[in-house]
């Protein structure tokens, strides 16, 4: 019998409610929970393949203890002893964790509580340091505690929505189509979209501001100069509620026109007009994410957007304020349990000592760090000089995902002992583990996350657990237990550990500190099961709130907010030899470093390789052509990539995306590039604004293939793999061409050498093409040219899918494109509903003249609505040609 259940999608921090629905063979299908307040049914093209990502393919089942299988009692009892002798031998600074937003909240709580209370270091740091960690800072500068003042429903409420280094449409596509909706419905909303690139997301916008690299500062220091030289400042809340304002006007009157001109790289006219609207609109919402977070200046960026706010008084009220879009499923969670090395728990702070003094007496504990611990690009470099004995590596891929990549990689090749846990046991960072302990994931634990607008939601099981495999809290508690502290650390099941968590948050705080759960202290298991999503706080009596500081209350001891006084230099990091930025960043169907969404056929059409976006007029002076291969360089590293050559992209800047790895492309990993220069306040690095060179990568021979088979251990100049739905897809290129093509695909691409392929090879033109099949069944077909191969991946793919007994379909298969009469859809552009560009150009031929159009006749766009973005896109775009 089918069973369904509900739980909260895992990837991005809009937290979207999911109905799973598990068959009686097994089968797993989701839908939008219509209940839960972030979507309301909705689902993005990610939450609705999430029924494809749950198979066992490449999980990590049984512990493994230098890469052979072990018991759970012999890896937990060695990591325990390596931890303690570690501590023994060396003090506990000398250890550390580094941990996740995808953590569930109770993984984190266990895993703070631990390394904080009990180990006695403050070295726990999480990749929410990569990715939130400026706001917290700005949010403790401004307004005394890391609070999200405002709501989802502010972005419908708003009459002008600010997007400032957010793609909204591709990271948060769900919150997007709600935007969408809202402005839809009210085409007098106005948005405005701040992001030197021209995303998705700057489709809707009534007004996108190119902005130079790092000049968000400088643009909201000039907001707050023309809201004060037009009278649009809340003299009256400055007065009551703030302290600081003189010092912030003064950086803002200093900054004169040219200045503001270099330092953005706007116009007078271009930054005027959005002075303008947010000056008479009193609605304002301004979200930022990681184009202000992931910067040198980050913390800055995020006050100079909430001075601007608290000017206004334009906070906490509804369609008002700024807001902090976080980015992981429970970046919030970690947040509040104090997951960073330098926070304590429950949003007390860890440099305060009554606050260590009351976190240490609830927990009964032995010690408190009393001490900020390394952040993560620290924690990686101290590893790296050997001062790091023992690391356990929790829900993230730091060698892809973190700056100075190459180092951290041998940071984990240098620490003594590295433990890993995690879902798979073949990611760049698995790979470098002394101990690998197999995680529950997605589907098969049971907790609760925080989405952005501060709602908790149970993440809840509904499928076994695989193997071996247990929950990261069971893990830490095992280890704890072993370390001696099994009283404090004595849970057996989650819901246990969130009324723990609930009752510190209550614990002395009367009102004290914004983050408190406490009606959830004393709820039990059953409860716990039945919870309905809700926003925190939600105290012990009963109260709540949905938004903060309308009253003007803040959490710094005298309850005001401050200014912070921000200068506006923007650091010019391009040099004479590395005379590009790159900027790095997210695709609409990818999550990361793709150990999911990697599993996903559908998922991997809309965009298959990693790829390098390039201004025309800059490919055409660096001799790069459209679709060719690129390589980037920085000082560190070397990268390369597919060039997608489009106006889109600033000129002087490239934007490649963060997610392939050493899993699915020769060199692609963007981490690898990036220096470890980080934000003086937050210690979040700088990943989008580096200084690189590009040039043409030539090969002499370039490929495409379908295979049935993931192959192994490939070894060319460049691939990139990616799953398709009968198999897999493989775009290479070669620095010499073999001789024997026939022998390399057996060899390299791991085909039987008793099959005989069909094909041709043309040695004046360097054309191959190569077919092998057993039986009826396509296992192979490879295609090769001299240059980037034209050869409809869509249709070569889809012959994995079909039967080939007559010479026809298999000449077809050769010739790389359909007999007469069948079309080849293209790319996919709608992931949902596998719609392709070809289809959806016809549509328009035909007629369809709206992206509503082209739902009617295709279905594309109908779904989770992420592509309608793109089919506008490709609307203008025919358009334009039919115009020409
Ligand atoms: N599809 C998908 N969605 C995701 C994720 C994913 O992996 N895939 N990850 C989730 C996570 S953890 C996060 S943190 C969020 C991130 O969500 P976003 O922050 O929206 O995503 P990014 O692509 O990292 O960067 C956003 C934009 O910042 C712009 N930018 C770069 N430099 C600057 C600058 O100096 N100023 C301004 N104003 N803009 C700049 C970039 O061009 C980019 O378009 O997405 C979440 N959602
Ligand atoms: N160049 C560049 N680099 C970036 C960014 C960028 O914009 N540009 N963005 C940064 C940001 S914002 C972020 S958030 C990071 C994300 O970077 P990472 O956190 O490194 O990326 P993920 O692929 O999400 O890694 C999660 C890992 O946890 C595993 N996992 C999933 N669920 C569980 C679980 O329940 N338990 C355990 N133990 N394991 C689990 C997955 O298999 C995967 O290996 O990347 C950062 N790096
Ligand atoms: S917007 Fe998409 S990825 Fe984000 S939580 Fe919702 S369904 Fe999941
Ligand atoms: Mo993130």
């Amino acid at each position: 019998m089918a069973v369904e259940t509900k739980t909260t999608c895992p990837y991005c921090g809009t937290g979207c409610g999911v109905i799973a629905r598990r068959e009686a063979d097994g089968r797993v299908s989701v839908k939008g929970d219509p209940d839960h307040p972030a979507n309301f049914g909705r689902l993005c093209s990610k939450g609705s393949a999430l029924g494809e990502t749950v198979d066992l393919d490449d999980r990590l089942l049984h512990p493994e203890i230098g890469g052979r299988r072990a018991s759970w009692d012999d890896a937990l009892d060695l990591v325990a002893d390596r931890f303690r002798t570690a501590i023994a031998e060396h003090g506990p600074d000398a250890v550390a964790f580094y941990v996740s937003g995808q953590c569930l909240t109770e993984d984190y709580y266990v895993a703070n509580k631990l390394m904080k209370g009990f180990i006695g270091s403050a070295n726990i740091d999480t990749n929410s340091r990569l990715c939130m960690s400026s706001s917290v800072a700005g949010h403790r500068r401004a307004f005394g505690a890391d609070t999200v003042p405002g709501t989802y429903e502010d972005l419908e409420l708003a009459d002008l929505v600010v997007l400032t280094g957010s793609n909204l449409a591709w990271c948060h596509p769900v919150l997007f189509q709600r935007l969408a909706a809202a402005k839809a419905a009210r085409p007098e909303m106005k948005v405005v979209v701040i992001d030197p690139r021209r995303t998705m997301t700057a489709e809707i916008a009534d007004l996108h501001l190119s902005i130079r690299a790092d000049g968000d500062v400088a643009l909201f220091l000039g907001l707050l100069r023309h809201l004060a030289a037009h009278d649009a400042l809340d003299r009256t809340y400055i007065a009551a509620h703030t302290r600081g304002f003189h010092a912030a006007l003064a950086e803002a009157l200093a900054l004169d026109d040219a200045e503001l001109q270099a330092l953005t790289g706007l116009t007078a006219s271009e930054t005027d007009a959005f002075f303008r609207l947010f000056a008479d609109t009193e609605k304002v919402v301004t979200c930022y994410s990681q184009g202000v977070n992931q910067s040198s200046a980050g913390t800055d960026k995020v006050n100079a957007i909430l001075n601007c706010h608290l000017a206004t008084g334009r906070i906490g009220r509804p369609g008002m304020g700024p807001f902090s879009l976080t980015g992981q499923p429970n970046a919030m969670g970690g947040r509040e349990v104090g997951g960073l090395a330098n926070m304590l728990a429950a949003h007390m702070a860890l440099e305060n000592p009554e606050d260590r003094d009351r976190v240490q007496r609830f927990w009964k504990a032995p010690v408190i760090a009393d001490h900020a611990g390394l952040k993560a690009v620290d924690l990686f470099r101290a590893a790296a000089d050997g001062k790091i004995k023992a690391l356990w590596i929790m829900a993230t891929n730091p060698v892809v995902s973190l700056p100075e990549a190459d180092l951290v990689r041998q940071a984990l090749r240098t620490c003594p002992f590295t433990v890993v846990s995690d879902m798979s046991g073949s990611t760049d960072t698995a790979r470098e583990a002394d101990v690998l302990l197999p995680a529950l994931g997605w589907g098969e634990k049971d907790g609760t996350v925080t989405n952005s607008e501060r709602r908790i939601s149970r993440q809840r099981a509904f499928l076994p657990a695989p193997g071996e495999a247990q929950a990261d809290w069971w893990q830490i508690a095992e280890v704890a237990r072993r370390l001696g502290y099994g009283e404090a650390f004595p849970y057996q099941s989650p819901a246990e550990i969130f009324a723990e968590h609930a009752a510190l948050s209550a614990f002395e705080n009367e009102g004290a500190r914004d983050f408190d759960i406490g009606a959830w202290s004393r709820r039990g298991g059953d409860d716990y099961q039945a919870m309905t999503p809700f926003q925190w706080p939600q105290r012990q009596d009963g109260s709540t709130q949905a938004r903060f500081f309308a009253d003007g209350r803040f959490y710094h001891a005298d309850g005001k907010a401050r200014f912070v006084a921000v200068s506006p230099s923007v650091v010019e990091r391009r040099t004479a030899d590395f005379p590009l930025i790159l900027n790095s960043g997210r695709i609409r169907d990818h999550w990361h470093t793709m150990t999911r969404t990697g599993k996903s056929a559908r998922l991997s059409s809309h965009i298959a390789e990693p790829f390098c976006e390039i201004h025309p007029r800059d490919a055409a002076a660096l001799g790069i052509e459209d679709a060719a291969l690129v390589a980037v360089e920085s000082p560190l590293g070397r990268v390369i990539l597919r060039a997608l050559v489009t106006p889109r992209q600033a000129e002087g800047a490239l934007f490649a995306p963060m997610h392939w790895n050493d899993g699915f492309a020769a060199e692609a990993r963007i981490g690898a590039l990036i220096p470890g220069l980080t934000d003086p306040h937050s210690g979040q690095p700088a990943s989008k604004n580096v200084a690189v060179r590009a040039r043409p990568f030539k090969a002499s021979a370039y490929g495409f293939a379908v295979l049935r088979e993931k192959p192994v251990g490939l070894d060319c100049a460049y691939w990139a793999l990616g799953k398709a739905e009968h198999g897999w897809r493989l775009e290479f290129a070669l620095d010499e061409a073999p001789e024997d093509w026939t022998g390399w695909c057996r060899d390299r691409l791991g085909l039987d050498p008793a099959c005989e392929p069909i094909g041709y090879l043309d040695a004046t033109s360097g054309d191959v093409r190569l077919a092998f099949f057993a039986g009826e069944r396509l296992l192979a077909a490879v295609y090769l040219a001299r240059e980037p191969v034209a050869v409809a991946r869509s249709f070569a793919l889809a012959q994995l899918g079909l039967a080939h007994g007559d010479m026809k379909t298999r000449l077809a298969v050769i010739a790389g494109r359909p007999d007469a009469g069948r079309a080849d859809p293209g790319a996919t552009v709608c992931a949902c509903l596998s719609v392709g560009v070809n289809q959806i150009t016809a549509a328009i031929r035909a007629g369809a003249d709206s992206v509503e159009a082209i739902g009617a006749c295709l279905n594309a766009g109908t779904n989770c609505g992420s592509c309608r973005s793109e089919i506008k896109g490709i609307l203008h775009a025919c358009h334009a040609a039919a115009a020409e």
